[in-house]
C-alpha cells in the first residue's frame, strides 16, 4: 500500500491511469486479421508533426535509413502520435519525393510529456513521447524568469518521470543568481547560457545518447540553444518585444533533431503549462529522500505546511531533513493544489 493509505482522493476519476488509458487502449492491440498485412512494417523514429501529417526516420541507423512523410492507418485515427514517438510503418518506405508511408502502430511509450491548456482543462496534450531529459530553458531576462512556470515544469518532469536540468539563458543580459536562489533545495540540474559563449560541448556531451525535449516559454532562446547544439537545425528564432518584454511565438511546431546518439526537441513557446492531469503521489516519487519519510506520516496527510502531524514538518523541526528541501518540495505540493483548486472551481 502506498503513503497515502486508501485515502480517498476526490479528484481520483482524473487520477493519471484512469488518463493514461485514453483515448483507445484496444488500438495499440494487434489485430490478427492485419497482422499478415503489416509484417513488412519498418520501425520509425516521428521528428515532426504537421497537420495530419508525419515526418519520420525510419530503419534508424541502419544503412538504408531514410526520411520519409507518413500518414496514420485509419485504426490509429484518435491516438494522438507526437514527436519523439517509436513507430511502425507500411507502404512506400523509400523516401522518395511525392511517396507516402502509413503509420500502423505506435509502439509503447516509455515517458509520456504532457500538459493541459490550463488546470481547468482535464483535456490534456501530449507534447512529446519517450523523453528521458526535459530542459526547462529560462531567460535571466527578457522575458522575465518565473519561478512559477519553473515549479510547473519540475511537476510536469516528475510526474512523467524525465530527469529535469534548467538552462539559464541571456546571463549575458542578467545575473541569474537571485532567482537561482528559489531552486536551491531542490538538487536540480543548472546550465547556464549567454549569447556568445552557450557551452556548446558541454551540454552535447551530457545530452548524448538522450532524448531531450527543449521547453518554456516564447522568447527564452530554446531554438537559438538547439541551433548551437545542432548547426544543421535552422530553427528560426524571433525576437523578444523591447515593450512588452515577450517573445513572438516564433516557433510553431515541435521539432527533433540528431544530437550525437540521441534527439533534441524543440517545441513552441507556451504562455502556460496546466497540470489538470498531475496526481499528488507523483510529486512526491520526485524526492526519494523524503518520500521514504514520509512513509510514516498519517492517512490522507497531503505534507503541506499546515499539516500539523506530517512527518516531514516533524522531521525538519528535529534537523533530520534540510528544511530548504522539504519546503521546495512542499512549494511543488502546493502548485499542484492551487492547480486542483482552481480546476474545481469551474
Ligand atoms: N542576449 C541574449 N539573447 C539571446 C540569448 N539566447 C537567445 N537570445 C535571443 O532571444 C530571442 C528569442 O530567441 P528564440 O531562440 O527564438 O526563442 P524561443 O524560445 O525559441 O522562442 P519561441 O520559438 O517563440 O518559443 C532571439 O532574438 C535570440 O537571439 C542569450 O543567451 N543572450
Ligand atoms: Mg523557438
Ligand atoms: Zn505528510
Amino acid at each position: 500500500m502506498s503513503w497515502l493509505g486508501d485515502y480517498e482522493d476526490p479528484y481520483e476519476e482524473y487520477d493519471e491511469t484512469s488518463v493514461r488509458e485514453r483515448p483507445n487502449p484496444k488500438a495499440n492491440r494487434p489485430r490478427s486479421k492485419q497482422r499478415p498485412e503489416h509484417e513488412d512494417a519498418v520501425t520509425g523514429i516521428v521528428t515532426a508533426v504537421d497537420r495530419g501529417r508525419y515526418r519520420l526516420v525510419v530503419r534508424p541507423g541502419e544503412p538504408d535509413e531514410a526520411v520519409v512523410t507518413a500518414a496514420r492507418a485509419r485504426e490509429l485515427r484518435k491516438q494522438s502520435i507526437v514527436a519523439g514517438d517509436r513507430v511502425d510503418a507500411v507502404g512506400d518506405t523509400t523516401g522518395e519525393t511525392g511517396s507516402l508511408a502509413r503509420i500502423v502502430r505506435i509502439q509503447p511509450r516509455t515517458t509520456v510529456l504532457r500538459r493541459s491548456a490550463d488546470d481547468a482543462d482535464l483535456v490534456e496534450r501530449i507534447i512529446v513521447a519517450n523523453a528521458d531529459v526535459m530542459l526547462m530553458v529560462v531567460a535571466s531576462a527578457d522575458p522575465p524568469p518565473r519561478a512559477g512556470m519553473v515549479d510547473r515544469f519540475l511537476v510536469a518532469a516528475l510526474d512523467a518521470g524525465i530527469a529535469p536540468v534548467l538552462v539559464m539563458t541571456k546571463t549575458d543580459v542578467a545575473d541569474p543568481a537571485p532567482f537561482l536562489a528559489n531552486f536551491e533545495g531542490l538538487d536540480v540540474e543548472i546550465w547556464r547560457s549567454s549569447i556568445d559563449a552557450p557551452p556548446v560541448e558541454a551540454l552535447r556531451e551530457r545530452l548524448d545518447g538522450h532524448t531531450t525535449v527543449a521547453v518554456g516559454h516564447s522568447g527564452v532562446g530554446k531554438s537559438t540553444l538547439v541551433n548551437a547544439l545542432v548547426p544543421s537545425a535552422g530553427r528560426a528564432v524571433g525576437h523578444v518585444n523591447a515593450v512588452t518584454g515577450r517573445g513572438r511565438h516564433t516557433s510553431s511546431s515541435t521539432v527533433s533533431f540528431r544530437l550525437g546518439d540521441g534527439w533534441i526537441i524543440d517545441t513552441p513557446g507556451v504562455r502556460s503549462f496546466g497540470l489538470g492531469h498531475v496526481a499528488t503521489a507523483n510529486v512526491l516519487r520526485g524526492f526519494p529522500d523524503l518520500a521514504a519519510v514520509a512513509e510514516d506520516c498519517p492517512r490522507g496527510c497531503t505534507h503541506l505546511a499546515a499539516e500539523e502531524y506530517c512527518e516531514l514538518s516533524i522531521a525538519t523541526a528535529e534537523g533530520r531533513l534540510e528544511r530548504r528541501r522539504v519546503d521546495s518540495m512542499q512549494r511543488l505540493l502546493g502548485t499542484l493544489v492551487a492547480a486542483r483548486s482552481e480546476r474545481h472551481q469551474e
